[in-house]
């Protein structure tokens, strides 16, 4: 029983449990997210002994730095990544929103949990309570330092005025608070939610307004592809209409090969039962130009029985559970879509904004 890969603990009444381990940032956020699943798993496999490996990523380092400026997505899961291969953790959990569309070799997402709301949410400087984006007083200031939603919210509400604001949530809004910089902030309203802090959120921002990031809202759990004991212990945590949706999303942006994905946002929903849509747009810097454009597909099941292969696996998401016809349905769903926006010249406003960001 002690042999192979995987480690195992005895307890003092000697039962001996196999020991999980799962990665985790450092971020309160990132503790919460990997608590929960902890959770879940402990509920689901009473006889596992889950434990919690935390560590820093390169991205928690430099914190002060704009986002656009680190330009890649990996540097907050690098690290992770490596302690994977290593062996020292058995599964790493992560924000979707944070994970490339293609994983290093070796990796793959074994499950995507149910979507928390993904939208995005204002949260209020104190003395501005009761008011919204539309009614905040000209030239106000809104702190925020991602592209995707000041290019939105640019074109949406001209009067307002739009600044970088870093950190971890806990520094971004003791920033809000206790200066007078920012009349609002804008943020996930998921990671608001998860750290207890709901009622900061004063509106959630309907798609017409701010469409939001590929994956945003949903947790993942990365593993090593193949480690197909661990694979088919935490696909159970899979949502089928959220990995149908992120599988659609995912596949958008890849195909886009978006040069610059921070200004890539999308919606989706899945209608009951069996109907995919999704709406896919770029935008420019400023919210001036703008490309958006929805496509739906049917995802029902055509009653094949499933292998646990490595061919389900699309766009990085391993889910053997979800039937094959319907991933590869909402996969290519995406993929039209870019095709759509390509045609419409999606590249070109891409390649201009991250030239005109690089410049600046
Ligand atoms: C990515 C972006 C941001 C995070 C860019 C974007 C926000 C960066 C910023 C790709 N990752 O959304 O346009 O505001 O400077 C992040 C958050 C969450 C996961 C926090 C947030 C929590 C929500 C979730 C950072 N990653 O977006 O407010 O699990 O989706």
């Amino acid at each position: 029983m002690e042999d192979g890969p995987y480690k195992y603990i005895r307890d003092g009444n000697g039962k001996v449990s196999r020991v999980i381990r799962i990665g985790t940032r450092k971020s309160q956020l990132a503790r919460i997210q990997t608590d929960s699943v902890a959770a879940r798993l402990g509920e689901l496999y009473p006889d596992v002994h889950v434990e919690i490996v935390a560590m820093s990523t390169i991205g928690d380092k430099i914190l002060d730095t704009a986002l656009s400026k680190i330009g890649e997505k990996s540097l907050f899961t690098k690290e992770l990544e490596n302690a994977l291969e290593r062996n020292e953790v058995d599964i790493v959990v992560h924000s979707l929103k944070d994970l490339p569309t293609t994983l290093p070799p070796g990796f793959t997402i074994g499950a995507v949990l149910q979507r928390e709301n993904p939208h995005d949410a204002v949260v209020l400087h104190p003395k501005k309570a009761g008011l919204t984006l539309d009614t905040l007083p000209d030239k106000s200031v809104i702190g925020t330092s991602s592209l995707r939603r000041a290019a939105q919210l640019k074109r949406r509400f001209p009067h307002l005025q739009f600044e970088n604001i870093r950190g971890n949530l806990n520094t971004r809004l003791k920033k809000l608070d206790e200066k007078d910089c920012y009349a609002a902030i804008i943020l996930a309203a998921a990671g608001l939610k998860r750290m207890g802090w709901e009622n900061r959120i004063s509106q959630i921002l309907n798609p017409e307004d701010c469409m939001y990031a590929v994956g945003q809202g949903a947790l993942a759990v990365e593993v090593r592809a193949r480690d197909k004991d661990i694979l088919e212990m935490v696909s159970i945590l899979h949502h089928r209409d959220t990995v149908l949706r992120c599988v659609a999303e995912r596949a958008f942006l890849r195909h886009l090969r978006a040069c610059f994905f921070l200004l890539v946002m999308v919606l989706s929903h899945v209608s009951c039962p069996f109907q995919l849509y999704l709406t896919g747009a770029v935008y420019s810097l400023d919210g001036s130009d703008c490309l958006k454009e929805t496509m739906q597909i049917s995802v029902a099941p055509d009653n094949q029985i499933q292998e646990f292969a490595d061919e389900c696996t699309h766009v990085g998401v391993t889910a053997c559970n979800v039937p094959e016809s319907a991933l590869a349905a909402a996969e290519k769903l995406g993929v039209d879509l870019a095709s759509l926006l390509l045609s419409k010249g999606a590249k070109d406003i891409l390649t201009t904004a991250r030239q005109l960001n690089d410049a600046c």
